[in-house]
């Protein structure tokens, strides 16, 4: 087919194929969440309903897109981690980044009353969206370590600072101030002889943050089975293995969770 004259535009375009073999990491973060999580009452330090509905649209990132082994998200942020080798749109790293963000955008408002029943979504959320590579699995490993290092400093910070302002009666100001140049175990000593709580007793969801990954589960169902000889059905139980994504509050820092799951970082799956 003869070539328009406008055909030479196309060279204009920009490539961003993914160097191969590297993990192609996308991770997203919600934009502006301060305001957004004010605008819509999230609870402090932690909205649960907040952090369940930002893994069930991970979870349908994980279930629609090709090639991710493994997501892990905290707060107002997800990073989704596709397969070494993957090919999916030719590695294009705009391909990855906005099918990501636009697919999780989407979920978080269909699956918003899901949620957040008695409370209205007053306007549109956004994601920003950025593709990094890890050239090893040492350097994907801490990378993540570095997410859920980071899940964990700021949510003890958070829990001591919200326990002053909301069981102490301090101000955001007073809290920030008390706080100020304080090291961990200053934090779980305040914690534990101002509160009465034992940080280590928070919830998982909160300290760890949400692991995404593929598990084989086997599932029985009953279904009718017509033998071609007879005119009755009958019902037989038909157990099938399948694999979904399940969701784990785990230490991903340490050795025991790549020991368990091995198939992660094992190439050619
Ligand atoms: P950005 O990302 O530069 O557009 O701006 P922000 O405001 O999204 O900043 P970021 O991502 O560093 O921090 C996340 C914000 O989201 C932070 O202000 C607290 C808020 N947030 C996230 N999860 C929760 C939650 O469960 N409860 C409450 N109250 N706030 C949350
Ligand atoms: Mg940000
Ligand atoms: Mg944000
Ligand atoms: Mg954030």
């Amino acid at each position: 087919m003869a070539k328009s004259k406008f055909e030479y535009v196309r060279n204009f375009e920009v490539q961003d194929t993914c160097l191969p073999h590297c993990w192609v990491v996308v991770r997203l973060d919600g934009r502006n969440f301060h305001r957004f999580a004010e605008e819509h009452n999230f609870a402090k330090p932690n909205d649960s309903r907040a952090l369940h509905l930002m893994t069930k649209c991970a979870q349908t990132v994980m279930e629609e897109l090709e090639d991710i082994v493994i997501a892990y998200g905290q707060s107002d942020e997800y990073s989704f981690v596709f397969r070494k080798k993957s090919n999916w749109f030719k590695r294009r790293a705009s391909k990855f980044m906005t099918l990501v963000a636009s697919q999780f955008a989407s979920s978080y408002v269909f699956y918003w009353r899901d949620y957040f029943e008695d409370q209205p979504l007053r306007y549109p959320p956004g994601f920003d969206g950025r593709v990094v590579l890890y050239p090893s699995n040492q350097t994907l490993k801490d990378y993540l370590s570095w997410r859920q290092a980071d899940c964990h400093i700021n949510n003890l910070y958070n829990t001591v600072f919200w326990a002053l302002i909301q069981q102490s009666g301090l101000t955001p100001v007073q809290a920030q101030q008390r706080l100020k140049g304080t090291l961990t175990a200053d934090k779980n000593e305040i914690l534990f002889s101002e509160f009465h709580i034992n940080y280590n007793n928070e919830p998982h969801m909160y300290r760890k943050g949400t692991v995404l990954v593929w598990q084989k589960v086997e599932e029985v169902r009953t279904q009718e089975v017509r033998l071609p000889a007879e005119m009755e059905g009958e019902k037989k139980a038909v157990a099938r293995t399948r694999t979904r994504v399940v969701a784990l509050n785990c230490d991903l820092i340490g050795d025991a969770f790549w020991k368990e799951h091995p198939e992660i970082l094992a190439e050619e799956n």
